[in-house]
């Protein structure tokens, strides 16, 4: 860590002292050299428009969070495998089924990589995917409704972190192990892990009309660490690349174990084959339970099913298919340029950046020039493969993406900076200090065949001083810098919320064309909707109480609520009959263990109470919804068992 900071203040004193003069109260001094119409560049005036969304991952808060570039303002934060209080994700009835797993309820995760579905290698915005790290699962979110519509578990998995990426027209969205686990878990000594454990690699089909997923098949790979993966595009479209580590299989990764080798490798997995093979029937069922939890937007709510197996492949059923690219020195991020030619391998303690190439690869793999095996799999020769590397770069390069015009962009963590180089000529353009200790950076659709350029933003492991003190934890930071010129420019600091290991980053139009405003009424499906002041009800069966209600501005009906007994559970169903864009109604119930609910117009949600003292007991409208909203309430009467 001392170096990390070393490296940062070296490289911030370089910089040309801040001259900006609207600068009073900043004691920092590490602004940076700021062009004077920087202010301009990410200006979007009240009532305005940004031009891009950015989808950034929340990390530890398991969610993700909806900013606008190039002001960096957040609109939203998406629950995914959090509860959230703020709607209820996650506490209401019809959501709770969204957290289920083969755990049981597990209501949070670490979120590291979204991706946006694709047609033809460019995003499409139509879903954004996202891993859970912990318990392994990958989810789905509509970018029409920005919802979370499904969760898929991904069983035999262990460290969800290879995850999700999209193959280019959206066949699959894959979740990589990070760490080699027992297949199936059983209890063995764990100093027996070489050759003992396995990494199971998940292709996880998407179905192209509604986005469901299914495990279509997992690879049982050699008990490696598997860290990031990329899907190969245009030419490489069909296979997929997962950068290792540990490939001296330790089960202690103290520096001793582990790093050993002078090599980790890039497994390069030629998906379409193994697709091929499955769809023959290859492959086996073995037994694994997991849930599978969706969404339905006609009744507004979740459900789960438990899934009791799936198919698996060993390599050695489908010779030819996976090929083990060595690459220095434990390989980070695996990133595939544009025109699917090149590999970049950000090897975090190596000196050069390396970079395969797919076309020397297949040459190699004709030509059959191995260099032994490991587990049967093929070792294709490091020079055989190389198509370049960028010579000292910079330290602990982290993740790379591309500009559509023959540019990369690697991050790099211990020097803390973003340094631009060409493909092809491997040389280094221009480099700019981040602050501090960048992990992922993201360029609008720079993971497709089509980057839009323009921007490029660095999220960012170290916040210190770069906004005001808020005591000793701080919220993460990201940098937007201008991309379009020859050199980067820095525009703008912008706090995050968890940590934003990886973003997605698309034209705001592309959102915008299928963005929905309004569930409608007429359309409602759920089973204990109430359409109108005439269908509210309290119905008793046997403990359970459920009580049918409706708001509309400025009333809940019913409002006062009798025949409620202690040790029942009361379900208040509330279904909003608003049809107007945006004019939620909340609902909270004095002494609610749960949350609130926040429900939107035509929806209904539902949450329980289960009372414990006698008396009359009032709830609310959480919403300020009307000039009435205040008067926006009632009274539940609890009378003794
Ligand atoms: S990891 Cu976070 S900085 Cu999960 Cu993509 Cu590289
Ligand atoms: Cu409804 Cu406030």
């Amino acid at each position: 860590m001392k170096n990390i900071l070393k490296t940062t203040v070296a490289l911030v004193t370089i910089l040309v002292a801040f001259t900006s003069c609207n600068n009073s109260g900043k004691s920092n001094g590490q602004s940076g050299a700021l062009a004077s119409n920087v202010a301009e560049k990410v200006y979007v005036a009240p009532g305005e428009y940004d031009s891009h969304y950015a989808f950034m991952s929340g990390g530890y808060s398991g969610n993700i969070t909806v900013y606008g570039l190039p002001s960096g303002r957040m609109f939203k934060e998406i629950p995914v495998f959090s509860q959230f209080p703020t709607n209820g994700y996650g506490y209401s009835e019809e959501t709770k089924p969204m957290l289920e797993t083969s755990y049981g309820f597990v209501p949070w995760d670490d979120s590291h990589h979204p991706d946006i579905s694709q047609t033809n290698g460019e995003l499409d915005g139509r879903w954004i995917f996202i891993n859970g790290n912990n318990t392994p699962r990958i989810a789905r979110i509509s970018l029409t409704t920005f919802e979370t519509e499904e969760i898929i578990e991904v069983p035999n998995s262990a460290g969800n972190h290879s995850s999700s990426f999209i193959t280019e027209n959206t066949e699959y969205v894959v979740a990589g192990t990070r760490f080699s686990v027992p297949v199936p878990q059983k209890d063995m000594p764990i100093k027996d892990y070489k050759g003992n454990f396995k990494g199971a690699l998940s292709f996880i089909s998407v179905d192209p009309e509604h986005g469901h997923m299914d495990i279509k098949f997992q690879i049982l790979m050699p008990g490696f660490n598997y860290d990031l993966s990329h899907p190969g595009r245009g030419k490489s479209h069909g296979w997929f690349f997962f950068t290792t580590y540990n490939t001296e299989e330790a089960n202690s990764l103290l520096e001793v174990n582990a790093s050993q080798n002078d090599k980790d490798f890039i497994a390069a997995i030629n998906w379409k084959k193994i697709e091929e093979y499955v769809n023959n029937g290859g492959g086996t069922m073995m037994p694994a339970n997991y849930a599978h939890n969706l969404y339905d937007e006609a009744t507004h709510m979740a459900t789960s099913t438990m899934k009791k197996e799936v198919r698996v492949v060993n390599p050695a059923e489908v010779p030819g298919a996976i090929y083990l690219l060595p690459t220095p020195k434990s390989p980070h991020g695996c990133d595939v340029d544009p025109t699917g030619e090149y590999i970049v391998g950000n090897g975090k303690l190596s000196a050069n950046l390396t970079v395969h190439s797919f076309t020397k690869m297949l040459d190699a793999i004709e030509k059959k020039k191995f260099d032994g095996d490991a587990y049967g799999i093929p070792i294709l020769k490091f020079e055989d493969v190389l198509a370049g590397s960028v010579e000292q770069p910079g330290l602990g390069p982290l993740h790379t993406e591309f500009d559509g015009e023959g540019n990369a962009y690697t991050t790099f963590f211990i020097s803390s900076e973003v340094v631009k180089w060409k493909l092809g000529t491997w040389e280094v353009l221009d480099r700019k200090p981040t602050y501090y200790s960048v992990g992922h950076l993201t360029i609008p659709g720079g993971n497709s065949r089509k980057p839009f350029g323009k921007y490029m933003f660095a999220m960012n492991k170290i916040t210190k001083d770069r906004y005001l003190p808020v005591g000793p934890e701080m919220e993460h930071s990201a940098q937007l810098y201008d991309i379009s010129g020859d050199k980067m420019e820095l525009l703008l600091d912008f706090p995050t919320h968890g940590e934003p290991h990886y973003a997605a980053a698309i034209p705001a139009e592309i959102i915008m064309k299928n963005s929905r405003k309004i569930y409608r009424l007429a359309e409602n499906e759920h089973p204990r909707k109430a359409l109108s002041d005439a269908d509210t009800k309290v119905v008793r069966e046997g403990k359970n109480v459920h009580i049918y209600m409706t708001t509309i501005r400025s009333h809940f009906s019913p409002d006062n609520i009798e025949g409620v007994k202690v040790g029942d559970k009361v379900f208040f169903h509330v279904t909003n009959l608003e049809q107007d864009f945006d004019v939620p109604h909340g609902f909270a119930v004095i002494g609610a263990n749960t949350a609130e609910l926040l429900v939107m117009p035509g929806q209904t949600r539902t949450l329980t109470w289960e009372p414990k003292q006698v008396g009359v007991w009032p709830f609310y409208c959480t919403d300020f919804c009307s000039a009435l909203h205040q008067e926006m309430q009632g009274y539940v009467r609890v009378s003794p068992a």
